[in-house]
């Protein structure tokens, strides 16, 4: 595989216990260069456009309504297998269940508070980094070398 991007949001939550940076800093040591980064608040057609897949599903209003109810960190990473390491690092959905080590397993309290949200296919990527920012909003990763440095 080769470099790509994917979507990171760094949910309500995260802001509200003060560990934007810890996040962050595992995403970099990981080695994920960031192209581009907002802190924002999520609109309600925002939350509803985001997660229409689960649109007929019980949690679907309870989900935007948490999503809209304090600011949010978003962010396009970029990395080899970016998609694929982004989800591994990030862990299962419920937070019960994902792995110690990933940021869910350690940070997670409830599924639907499970700090970070990370795109699942190259597809959804390009769709959900097209919802969260315009192309001016990204910058090359080039200049950051391979992060191994
Ligand atoms: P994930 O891709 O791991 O974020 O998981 P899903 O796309 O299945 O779920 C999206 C979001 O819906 C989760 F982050 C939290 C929320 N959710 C619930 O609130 N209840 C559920 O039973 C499942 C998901």
């Amino acid at each position: 595989m080769s470099v790509e991007r994917t979507l990171a949001l760094l949910k309500p939550g995260v802001l509200e216990r003060r560990i934007v940076g810890e996040i962050l800093g595992r995403l970099e040591r990981k080695g994920f260069a960031i192209v581009a980064l907002k802190l924002m608040r999520i609109s309600r057609s925002l939350a509803e456009t985001h997660y229409a897949e689960h649109r007929e599903k019980p949690f679907y209003g309870p989900l935007c309504d948490y999503m809209t109810s304090g600011p949010v960190v978003a962010m396009t990473l970029e990395r080899k297998d970016a998609v694929e390491v982004l989800r591994s690092l990030v862990g299962a959905t419920d937070p019960d269940k994902a792995l110690p080590g990933t940021i869910r397993g350690d940070y997670g309290v409830a599924t639907r508070e499970n700090i970070v949200h990370a795109s699942d296919s190259a597809s959804s990527a390009r769709r959900e980094i097209g919802l969260f920012f315009r192309a001016e909003e990204i910058v090359s990763g080039d200049a950051q070398g391979d992060g191994t440095r």
